[in-house]
C-alpha cells in the first residue's frame, strides 16, 4: 500500500526558507519539466506528468507548475487541505516515500515539494522519465490545441538532504487538448487521420499526437480496432449515401 506523508504549505514554505537556494548555471546533467497532459474538454482528474532526470541519487525537488487558467483547474484533494491539489506518484518514488506538498499557491501556479530533508536519505533513484503526476480538470470550453505549462519557478534539485542544491536544467511542457480522432491535429475527424493511423500502425509511420486521441475504444492500446473504429466514425462523413439511378436488375 503506498504510504505518502503530505506537508502542509506552512511546512513547505518552512522548509523551503531553511534551505538556501544556491544560484548556479543549471547543470545539463540534471533535468526536470517537461510536464505533459492532454485531454478533451471538459475531462477531469487528467494527470500531467512531469519528468526528472538525475545521474545520481537525490534527495528532493520543488518546482512550480504554470499553467494557464482559462484552460487548466486545478483537481482539489479537499481531506487534505483547502489548496490541496490530488497527485500520483510514479514508480520512480514509491519506493522510498517521501515527503509531498502539492498546493495551488497562487492563481495559476501549483507549488509541489517532493523530497525526505532528513539526510542522509536520498528517496529519489538514479535514472530518467516521469516522477510525479499532478492532476488538473479540462475547463468545458477550452479551446483545442496545445497550451505551455510553464516549470521554472522555485525549481531546485536538493542533492544531499543537507542544503546541498543543484541548479538543474528546466524544461517548459504543455498540455495538448484534443478531439478523438484528430491525429494530424487540423481540428477535423477524415481520411488524413485514417491515413496517419494506418501509416503508424502498418509502416512505421509518425506517432500520432497525442496518442490518446487514436485510443478511441479506451481500452489503453492504439491498435487496428482504433483503426477500424476510426473508419466507422469516417464512413458518414466522408462518404454519405447516394439516391441510385437504377432502372433495373444488372
Ligand atoms: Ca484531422
Ligand atoms: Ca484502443
Amino acid at each position: 500500500m503506498r504510504y505518502v506523508r503530505r506537508l502542509s504549505v506552512c511546512a513547505l514554505l518552512l522548509s523551503l526558507a531553511a534551505t538556501p537556494v544556491t544560484q548556479a548555471q543549471p547543470d545539463p546533467n540534471y533535468t526536470l519539466g517537461d510536464a505533459l497532459g492532454d485531454a478533451v474538454p471538459g475531462m477531469a482528474g487528467r494527470a500531467v506528468s512531469v519528468s526528472l532526470t538525475n545521474p545520481d541519487p537525490v534527495c528532493g525537488v520543488s518546482f512550480d507548475i504554470v499553467y494557464d487558467q482559462t484552460i487548466l483547474k486545478p483537481f482539489f484533494d479537499p481531506p487534505a487541505g483547502p489548496t490541496a491539489v490530488a497527485f500520483e506518484l510514479t514508480d520512480r518514488t514509491e519506493g522510498d516515500p517521501p515527503l509531498i506538498s502539492v498546493a495551488m499557491t497562487q492563481p495559476g501556479v501549483v507549488s509541489v515539494l517532493v523530497g525526505s530533508f532528513t539526510a542522509p536519505s536520498a528517496p529519489i533513484p538514479a535514472g530518467s522519465g516521469p516522477f510525479i503526476r499532478v492532476l488538473f480538470r479540462v475547463a468545458a470550453n477550452a479551446p483545442f490545441g496545445p497550451s505551455a505549462l510553464g516549470v521554472g519557478n522555485n525549481c531546485t534539485i536538493f542533492d544531499d538532504c543537507n542544503n546541498g542544491n543543484i541548479s538543474p536544467t528546466c524544461h517548459t511542457g504543455e498540455f495538448y487538448v484534443g478531439i478523438p480522432g484528430d491525429l494530424d491535429g487540423d481540428g477535423q475527424i477524415g481520411t488524413s487521420d485514417y491515413g496517419m493511423l494506418l501509416n503508424y500502425l502498418f509502416f512505421s509511420g509518425p506517432e500520432p499526437y497525442p496518442l490518446n486521441a487514436a485510443d478511441l475504444n479506451r481500452d489503453c492500446f492504439v491498435d487496428s480496432v482504433d483503426l477500424a473504429t476510426l473508419w466507422d466514425i469516417i464512413l458518414p462523413i466522408e462518404l454519405p449515401l447516394w439516391w441510385g439511378c437504377a432502372t433495373g436488375r444488372s
